[in-house]
């Protein structure tokens, strides 16, 4: 399925292979020349009186408005609105939530981080003690591994990026690393697990293999310069980086170590993927590579011919984004997309395709391949490997039907 990319020329001798490895100013040079903008008069004159006051606290402008979408209560979740925002980063205020038992209110001077079982020092940690250590910052993508559901059971056309895909997001994370608590509380050289639990009413437990603790996980305190929000797990989080969303235990409280894994009620009675032949996935931990393309895209719209930037998200677990591969004939021929720097590993990475639209039908997809080789499936692919079944895990690619009148429906390939 990993056919080369196509050489297409366009009727004004541009290449599309050029243009996307070209500059910037080689795109502006190709929309100058077709001249899709109207060349009208001077600039608006300056704002005559003085504008408002400096603030103790920042906003945004009155006319953006950024919104999560919100389902469910306690047993809740709200969406990013994908489709509203520019290069990697979530603001921390539309990051998604997932909440088993809603957001406790825990306060930072009474919490604490238990680490016991196979260690040579069980220890508490207060949060001014997990400060001390040497702090990390990273960023990272998180994602719910139920993200995706309604792009791969129930397809309808008129979801937006927020709907299909909304609960994965980017942050900066700030922390001290598991491996730096390890060695301090001496761990055994023969625990090979760690359970990770919750001071949320949920007492959400999940248990790690403990290589992903000498790897690169964290205790994180910090998100985009701050202290987490409440609902990302303030004052502390595990956070398991490329790991499905709900691995990354908030309010972090107690970490026990063993020499097996705890088959806690997380991990049996759900976050497992029930497979085709009547077995089902365990420990489906990592995030496999996906990409989704968040504009143009429902409900908004192609309002004319001429070149578009065609721009999206594509992210992976297993480490660093190495292509995204764009068709916009629903999976016939595809090309490559420019990755936007910085392209980090297990983080959401930007892409961007100029795309020339003619009015013709068009089906835009997009195709995510990792530094490891994997290429994100199609839906049969996914289908047929995973069933219909399955609750998680759905990294099958999504398309954006553009109809003549301009107007974008999600839609499924082919
Ligand atoms: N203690 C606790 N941790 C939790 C959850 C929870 O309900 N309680 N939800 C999990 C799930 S299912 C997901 S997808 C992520 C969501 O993290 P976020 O709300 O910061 O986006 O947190 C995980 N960690
Ligand atoms: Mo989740």
């Amino acid at each position: 399925m990993n056919d080369q990319p196509h050489e297409r020329r366009e009727p004004d001798g541009l290449t599309r292979r050029r243009l996307v490895a070209g500059t910037a100013a080689a795109i502006g040079l190709a929309m100058l020349r077709r001249s899709a903008f109207p060349q009208t008069g001077p600039a608006p004159p300056p704002s005559r009186p003085l504008g408002g006051t400096a603030t103790v606290l920042g906003a945004r402008a009155p006319q953006e408005k950024l919104q999560r979408i919100v389902f469910g209560t306690m047993h809740g979740m709200s969406l990013t609105p994908l489709q509203d925002l520019h290069g990697i980063i979530t603001p921390s205020d539309l990051h998604y939530e997932r909440h088993h038992a809603g957001v406790p209110a825990i306060d930072p001077h009474e919490y604490k981080l238990l680490i016991h079982g196979m260690v040579d020092r069980p220890t508490v940690f207060d949060l001014e003690a997990l400060k001390r250590f040497p702090a990390v910052s990273r960023f990272h993508f998180l994602e719910c591994s139920g993200n995706g559901s309604s792009g791969y059971t129930d397809v309808r056309p008129d979801q937006s990026p927020q709907v299909v895909d909304g609960l994965t997001s980017t942050s900066e994370w700030t922390g001290v690393s598991l491996s730096t608590l390890l060695r301090e509380v001496g761990v055994h050289p023969r625990a090979t697990w760690f359970l990770a639990e919750g001071g949320d009413a949920a007492l959400m437990a999940r248990s790690i293999p403990i290589a992903k603790a000498w790897d690169d996980a964290m205790i994180a305190y910090g998100q985009n310069g701050e202290a987490l929000r409440p609902e990302q797990g303030y004052p502390a989080r595990l956070l398991l980086p490329g790991w499905e969303g709900n691995t990354n235990v908030k309010w972090i409280r107690r970490l026990e170590f063993a020499d097996r894994p705890f088959m806690t009620r997380d991990e049996t009675s759900k976050y497992t993927d029930p497979l085709p032949n009547g077995t089902a996935r365990m420990f489906s931990f990592v995030m496999d590579a996906k990409s989704i393309i968040t504009s143009p895209a429902y409900p908004a719209a192609v309002t004319g011919h001429g070149w578009w930037d065609v721009t999206g998200l594509a992210w992976s677990g297993r480490g660093r984004i190495s292509r995204v591969d764009v068709s916009t004939d629903g999976g016939t021929r595809w090309s490559p997309a420019v990755l936007e720097q910085p392209v980090l590993p297990k983080c959401h990475t930007r892409f961007t395709f100029p795309w020339k639209w003619d009015g013709a039908e068009a089906l835009l997809m997009s195709r995510a391949t990792d530094e490891t080789g994997y290429v994100q499936p199609t839906l049969a692919e996914l289908r047929r490997v995973r069933g219909l079944g399955t609750n998680y895990h759905f990294n099958n690619m999504r398309a954006w039907r553009v109809r003549r009148d301009g107007s974008v429906l999600f839609g499924l390939e082919g």
